[in-house]
């Protein structure tokens, strides 16, 4: 295990881009923006009293659902958890759509009934997330268990944090999708805390992927701030997924720059956090790093990279003023809704 991926210091690898075309790298550049400026308005938005409900924003973890995305099928089935904007978003970067369902408006993805924790967009293949830690793990393993049926080359994608992999019933769902040979994917975003506990704090290993050896899975553990390394890495399993070869774990190290919920980078759940590992953690910017390898290579410039972030905060702008505009859903169909077959 490479101790190395848990120490942003020690870990500085550039992000290799050869092999990548401009076109390719803008468009991975340009969602892990759109991303992180939809939640770093929403942060804002929160801290101003604008949304009720809570947000758990995943900035500083891009590259993850950005570079796993990537090789996904609209007909593939993803399923998320309380913090899925952004497995969201890369499936189908349509922020306005999230920002009226965190405002409770009929506009948004989930018609404003779910908020922030409950989105579902099933014509790209977002199955759904939940509050529920690890709540939707067993479902994932469902529609994986659904795609063998109809004999389909779709695949599941059961997005899991460190915290997740405590429960129970994640462990069920490995053992079951290896005796079932599914086809599934488990992403495992490590950001090194569930709410305010660092991982040293419940586990004897900072690593989690190693439960996959207990139920003889493959997995891979992976710098998660390195959107190339986890888009190459994750076609190459994806693929063998989808070629009936079974299921799979993929460890994603990466950290949140907000704390467990909400706009504060100070606060963890009532505890103070690090300001130092929040700094070091900076400078391992998913964006930062690739937009600076990009400009290693000369394809690409601080000019060209302002004006992707002034066309991108536009858009943001008029998006968000647009949902604060729309209407709330009517009272009545909250039965229509909320138990419903759409
Ligand atoms: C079954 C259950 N237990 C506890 C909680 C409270 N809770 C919400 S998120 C969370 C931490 C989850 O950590 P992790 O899986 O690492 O995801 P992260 O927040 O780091 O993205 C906890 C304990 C919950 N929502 N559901
Ligand atoms: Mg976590």
């Amino acid at each position: 295990m490479n101790k190395n991926l848990i120490n942003p210091k020690n870990f500085q690898q550039p992000i290799l881009t050869k092999g990548n075309s401009l076109y390719e790298l803008k468009k991975f550049l340009e969602l892990m923006l759109i991303i992180r400026k939809t939640e770093q308005q929403l942060a804002l938005a929160k801290e101003k009293g604008l949304i009720i409900g809570p947000v758990h924003l995943s900035v500083g973890q891009e590259a993850i659902s950005v570079g796993i995305s990537k090789n996904l099928k609209k007909t593939d089935r993803i399923f998320g958890n309380h913090r899925s904007h952004s497995h969201l978003l890369s499936l189908n970067p349509n922020f306005y759509k999230l920002f009226a369902e965190i405002l409770g408006k009929k506009s948004g993805f989930s018609k404003g009934m779910g908020g922030s924790m409950h989105l579902y967009d099933k014509n790209h293949g977002f199955y759904g997330s939940t509050p529920i830690v690890a709540g939707t793990v067993s479902l994932a393993v469902g529609a994986a268990i659904a795609a063998t049926k109809s004999k389909s080359k779709d695949i599941s994608v059961s997005y899991i944090g460190d915290g997740a992999i405590e429960e129970g019933v994640v462990h069920e769902c490995f053992n079951l999708a290896k005796m079932l040979k599914l086809p599934i994917l488990f992403v495992i975003e490590n950001n090194l805390f569930a709410s305010h506990m660092h991982i040293s704090t419940r586990q004897p290993s900072e690593f989690t992927s190693r439960f996959a050896e207990g139920n003889h899975l493959p997995y891979k553990l992976l710098d998660g701030n390195n959107v190339i390394a986890v888009y190459e890495n994750s076609k190459k399993i994806i693929s063998k997924i989808r070629d009936g070869n079974g299921p799979a774990i993929l460890e994603l190290i990466t950290f949140r720059w907000y704390g467990h919920v909400d706009w504060r980078e100070d606060i963890d759940v009532g505890v103070k956090r690090s300001q130092k590992d929040i700094q070091d953690w900076k400078k391992r910017d998913p964006i930062k790093r690739l937009s600076q390898s990009m400009i290693n290579s000369k394809l690409w410039s601080l000019k060209k990279q302002k004006e992707l972030n002034d066309k991108i905060d536009l858009k943001i702008k008029i998006a968000w003023d647009k949902a604060m505009k729309d209407p709330f859903p009517s009272t009545d169909s909250i039965h229509k809704y909320v138990y419903s077959k759409d």
